[in-house]
C-alpha cells in the first residue's frame, strides 16, 4: 500500500471503461498465439448470427461468463483463445436485408460492426484478430470444400423426394428444422413437396453419432436429446411376398408375434402401391393417397387422432405362417420409417388393433398372457408372455422367441437381425440466395459434376433483386450469367446448380477456422488445428441441441474419416445458459418492444456493474426474467468497493500485523472463487465476494483495519474481481499504484489449511437440561446453530407438541432452548 492519495477519485465507469478498452487493445492484451509453452485452453460461445437488432442482455449470459472463464483461465497460466465470428449466412440475415430493402451484404456489415462495438463494450477480451464471417468468400470457399470432400465420399447426394417445405422461409428444410409442421423459425404449416435437393447422408454415422455421446461432458439434457433424434431401434426385418414374387421386407421389433399378422399396411406413398393395387379398388386408393398427402407427419404419429386407412385389394404371403394377408394403405406408417410398411399384429400393438376394430380385421392371439384361458382381448396386449399359435416356436417366452424367429429368418433368408434410426439424412438445398453456393454443374452428358478443388470458391454473384422465386425455384436461377456455365469434365454447355447452402453448413466447421482464420492453402493450417483443437469448453443456448450440435459432430467425424483432423469430438465440454426473459416474461425481440440493450444498461451503470448482475441475478443454467432494479444492487457494490479503497489507501501506517480471522477469510474467499468459476456456480461466486467486502467494511467501520492482513487481502481482492469486474480492478490497480495490466498477474493461490473450518464443540440443552452435542464450524451463525440444534432427534424428543418460547445462544459454548 504505497499510493497516497489526497483526493480518491469518484467511480465513474463511463470514463476509465473506454479508455480501457482502447489501452487493452493497442497493448494486445489478448492475442492468443501459437507458440507458446504454457497449455492451451479453447473457450468458445455459440457462433451468433449477427441480427439487426443489435445485443440484448440475454445475450450477455452467454458472452460474460466464458469471458470471466477466458481471463481467469489466462491469469492461471494458459494460453487461451477465446475468439468471435458472425453466422451471417442463412435466412434470418436475408429476410432481414428483404424487409429493410438493403442487400444483405450491406446489412450483415452493418449488424456485425455494431455487435462487435457492443461486446468490446462489456468487456469481452476476444481476439479480434481472428473474427470470421461465414458470408465471405475466404470463408465460403472451404465450404464448398467440404461439400465436395462429401460428395467425393459418397455423403452428398441430390434426391427428388418428398422434402419439407416451408412456405414461410420459402425453402426446403431438413427434417432437423421441422417440427409439429412448424418450422426453426416458428412458420407453420410446413408441407412435403417433390422438390430436388441435396442431402448430406448423416446416417452413416448414425451409430456412431450415438455410442459415442456418452464420454462428452455435456448436460445430460442434451445428450438425451440427441440419442431421442437419432432413435436407435433393434428389431427385425422379415421378408414378406407378393403373389407375384415381389419381396416386401417389414421392419419390426416384435418378431415374436409374426404369425399373429392379419393384415399389412402400407405407407400411401409406398413405391408397392401401384404394384399391389387391384382395379376395383383404385378410385377409393387414389382419393385416399390424394387425403394423406395433405397430413403432417406429427398429425399421423398424433396417438389422439383416429387412424384411417383402405383397402388395396391386393395380398401379401406370410413367410412363416404361409398365410395370404390383405394389404391396406394406412396414414399411422410413415413412409420414411423402416421399410415404410407394417406388419399388423392387432392382438399385441394398440395401433394395429383400433385398426383392426375400426375394420373388421381379425385379431389373433400368439403372446399368452399369465393364465390366459383364451378369451378374446379387450385392448392390445405387449407385455410378456409364453407364444401360442406360433408353429413350431410355441411354448417359448416370447424374449426366446425373439431370438429364436431372428435367427431362423436368417437361416431361412427370410430376414434376420436389423436396425433402424429415426434420424433421416440431412437435407442442406436451400432455394434461396444467400448462402453457401453448392460447388456443383449439372451437365447433360455427365450428369452431376462437382467444381474442381482449384476453381473454389463458387461465388455469390451480386443480385439487385434476390427475392425468393415463386416457382421455388433458388433466385440465382434467374440470372444466366450465373447459371451458364461449361462442364468441368466434357467441357460441354452445362449449368450450375442453383440452390445454396443452410447456414448451418458453416457453423458445423466454423470452429476450425478459428485456429487459423487467413489461411489461404486449406480450411485450416494444420499445425494451428492440431495446437488448438478440440474446443474445451462451448457454450450457448440449449435450443441448437439437435441441429448445430448434431451437424457438427457429424462433420467432425467425416473431417476425421478423410484424415484431415485427428480427434471424432469437436466439443469436449458443453454448457448452456439460461433464458433471459423481458420483464413481462415474453423472449426479449424488437417486435414485441420489450428488448433490453446494454447500451442502456452501461450508459447508466458501467459494463462492470451489468457484468456483476448477469453473473449474479440466477444460477447460470437457470432461465430468468430480467428485473429493472436489479441491477442498481451490484452498481452499490461496486461503489461501495471503489470508496473501501479510497478510504483505505489515505493511511498507511500498520498497527498490527495479523488478523488470523481475516486471513482464514481470504484464504477461503480465494478458493471459493476459484471453484465457482471453474464450475460456472458465478452467482455464488459473486456473493463469496460480497460477503468477504462486507467483513473488510466492517473491518474499517469498526477500526480494525491497520494490520498485514487487511492490505493483504484488498491486494488480493483486485486479483479475484479482474475476471469479473475488469474495467474496475483494472483502474483499482492503478490508482493502487501498480504497474502492468491486472489481467496479465497471477491468480492468487490459496493454503488449503487456512480453508479448513475450525470445528467446535456446542452443547445444546432443552430447559436447562444437557440433550446433546452438537459439531459445527466456528464460523458459524446463530441461525445456523438454531437450525441444527432443532433437527437433532435427541431434541426433537423433548420439544415435539410444545412451544418454543425461547432460545438462548451463548457464542462457540452452549445454545438452551426453552418450551412452554
Ligand atoms: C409388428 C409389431 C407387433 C410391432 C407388436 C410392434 C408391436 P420402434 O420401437 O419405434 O422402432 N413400424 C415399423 N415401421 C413403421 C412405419 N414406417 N410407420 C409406423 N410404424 C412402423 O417401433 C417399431 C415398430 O413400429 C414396428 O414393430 C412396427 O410395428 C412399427 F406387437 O411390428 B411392430
Ligand atoms: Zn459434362
Amino acid at each position: 500500500m504505497s499510493a497516497q492519495y489526497n483526493r480518491w477519485p469518484t467511480y465513474k465507469p463511463q470514463v476509465i471503461e473506454p479508455r480501457w478498452q482502447k489501452n487493452w487493445e493497442e497493448m494486445g492484451l489478448y492475442l492468443a498465439q501459437e507458440k507458446s509453452d504454457r497449455p492451451k485452453y479453447y473457450c468458445l460461445d455459440f457462433f451468433p448470427y449477427p441480427s439487426g437488432d443489435g445485443l440484448h442482455v440475454g445475450h450477455c449470459r452467454n458472452y460474460i461468463p466464458t469471458d470471466v472463464l477466458s481471463r481467469y483461465q489466462r491469469m492461471n497460466g494458459y494460453n487461451v483463445l477465446h475468439p468471435m465470428g458472425w453466422d451471417a449466412f442463412g435466412e434470418p440475415a436475408e429476410q432481414y436485408a428483404v424487409t429493410h430493402g438493403v442487400h444483405p451484404r450491406v446489412t450483415t456489415d452493418q449488424n456485425t460492426a455494431n455487435f462487435r462495438r457492443q461486446m468490446t463494450m462489456i468487456g469481452t477480451s476476444y481476439d479480434w484478430t481472428r473474427e470470421i464471417d461465414s458470408s465471405t468468400p475466404e470463408f465460403y470457399r472451404w465450404t464448398q470444400y467440404f461439400f465436395l470432400l462429401m460428395y467425393r465420399n459418397g455423403l452428398a447426394y441430390r434426391d427428388t423426394n418428398w422434402q419439407w417445405w416451408c412456405s414461410g422461409c420459402q425453402t426446403t428444410l431438413s427434417s432437423q428444422e421441422v417440427e409439429g409442421g412448424v418450422c426453426w423459425r416458428g412458420h407453420t404449416g410446413v408441407t412435403k413437396k417433390e422438390i430436388p435437393a441435396w442431402y448430406f447422408r448423416i446416417t452413416a454415422y448414425a451409430d456412431e453419432l450415438l455410442s459415442t455421446l456418452d464420454d462428452l461432458d455435456w448436460p445430460e439434457r442434451i445428450k438425451l436429446m440427441q440419442r431421442n433424434w437419432i432413435g436407435r431401434s433393434e428389431g427385425c426385418e422379415i421378408v414378406f411376398q407378393t403373389e407375384t414374387g415381389e419381396p416386401v421386407p417389414v421392419f419390426t421389433t416384435r418378431p415374436d408375434t409374426v404369425y399373429g399378422v392379419t393384415f399389412f399396411v402400407l405407407a400411401p406413398e409406398h413405391e408397392l402401391v401401384g404394384k399391389l393395387l387391384v382395379d376395383e379398388y383404385r378410385v377409393p386408393v387414389q382419393e385416399y393417397i390424394r387425403q394423406v398427402a395433405s397430413m403432417s407427419e406429427i398429425d399421423r404419429m398424433s396417438e389422439t387422432r383416429e387412424i384411417t386407412g383402405v383397402f388395396t385389394g391386393g395380398y401379401v404371403i406370410n413367410p412363416l405362417s404361409g398365410e395370404r394377408i390383405p394389404v391396406w394403405l394406412g396414414d399411422y406408417v410413415l413412409p420414411s420409417y423402416g421399410t415404410g410398411v407394417v406388419m399388423g399384429v392387432p392382438a399385441h400393438d394398440q395401433r394395429d388393433f383400433l385398426f383392426a376394430k375400426k375394420y373388421d380385421l381379425p385379431v389373433k392371439a400368439v403372446i399368452a398372457p399369465p393364465g390366459y384361458q383364451g378369451e378374446s382381448f379387450p385392448e392390445a396386449y405387449n407385455d410378456a408372455g409364453v407364444m401360442i399359435n406360433s408353429g413350431k416356436f410355441n411354448e417359448l417366452s416370447n424374449q426366446e422367441g425373439i431370438r429364436k424367429i431372428t435367427e431362423y429368418l436368417a437361416e431361412q433368408d427370410l430376414g434376420g437381425a436389423a436396425v433402424n434410426y429415426r434420424m433421416r439424412d440431412w437435407l442442406i438445398s436451400r432455394q434461396r440466395y444467400w448462402g453457401t453456393p453448392i460447388p456443383i454443374v449439372l451437365c447433360e452428358e455427365c450428369g452431376e459434376v462437382p467444381i474442381p478443388d482449384e476453381q473454389l470458391p463458387v461465388l455469390l454473384p451480386p443480385m439487385e433483386n434476390f427475392q425468393p422465386d415463386a416457382n421455388r425455384r433458388s433466385p440465382l436461377a434467374r440470372l444466366p450469367e450465373f447459371v451458364n456455365t461449361s462442364c468441368p469434365s466434357c467441357g460441354e454447355p452445362a449449368q450450375r446448380e442453383t440452390d445454396t447452402m443452410g447456414g448451418f453448413a458453416c457453423s458445423s466447421w466454423y470452429f476450425l477456422r478459428f485456429t487459423s482464420p487467413n489461411y489461404g492453402l486449406g480450411p485450416f493450417e494444420p499445425d494451428a488445428m492440431n495446437y488448438w483443437m478440440p474446443v474445451d469448453l462451448y457454450v450457448g443456448g440449449a435450443e441448437h441441441a439437435v441441429l448445430h450440435l448434431l451437424y457438427s459432430r457429424f462433420w467432425t467425424k467425416v473431417l476425421a474419416d478423410a484424415g484431415l483432423v485427428p480427434f471424432r469430438e469437436p466439443f469436449t465440454k458443453l454448457l448452456n445458459q439460461g433464458q433471459l426473459l423481458a420483464p413481462d416474461g415474453q423472449r426479449m425481440s424488437k417486435s414485441r418492444g420489450n428488448v433490453i440493450a446494454p447500451d442502456e444498461m452501461v450508459e447508466a451503470y458501467g459494463a462492470d456493474a451489468l457484468r456483476v448482475y448477469e453473473l449474479f441475478m440466477a444460477p447460470f443454467d437457470q432461465n430468468i426474467l430480467w428485473s429493472v432494479d436489479g441491477i442498481n444492487g451490484p452498481r452499490r457494490f461496486l461503489d461501495r468497493l471503489w470508496k473501501l479503497y479510497g478510504d483505505s489507501y489515505r493511511a498507511s501506517e500498520l498497527e498490527t500485523n495479523e488478523d488470523p480471522e481475516l486471513e482464514r477469510l481470504l484464504h477461503k474467499t480465494i478458493h471459493k472463487v476459484s471453484e465457482r468459476i471453474e464450475t460456472f456456480r458465478y452467482n455464488t461466486m459473486i456473493s463469496a465476494v460480497m460477503e468477504f467486502v462486507n467483513v473488510l467494511v466492517d473491518r474499517y467501520r469498526t477500526g480494525h483495519w491497520r494490520t498485514a492482513t487487511y492490505c493483504k487481502s484488498l491486494e488480493t481482492l483486485i486479483l479475484l474481481l479482474a475476471p469479473t469486474a475488469p474495467f474496475f480492478a483494472e483502474e483499482i490497480w492503478l490508482l493502487t499504484g501498480h504497474t502492468g495490466s491486472v489481467h496479465q498477474q497471477e491468480w492468487p493461490i490459496w493454503e488449503d489449511a487456512l480453508t479448513q473450518d475450525q470445528v467446535i464443540q456446542i452443547a445444546v440443552q432443552v430447559n436447562g437440561k444437557l440433550r446433546d452435542v452438537i459439531d459445527i464450524s466456528v464460523d458459524a451463525s446463530e441461525e445456523e446453530v438454531q437450525t441444527l440444534a432443532l433437527d437433532l432427534p435427541a431434541v426433537q424428543g423433548y420439544i415435539t407438541g410444545s412451544k418454543i418460547s425461547k432460545m438462548f445462544y451463548v457464542p462457540g459454548k452452549v445454545i438452551n432452548i426453552v418450551t412452554g
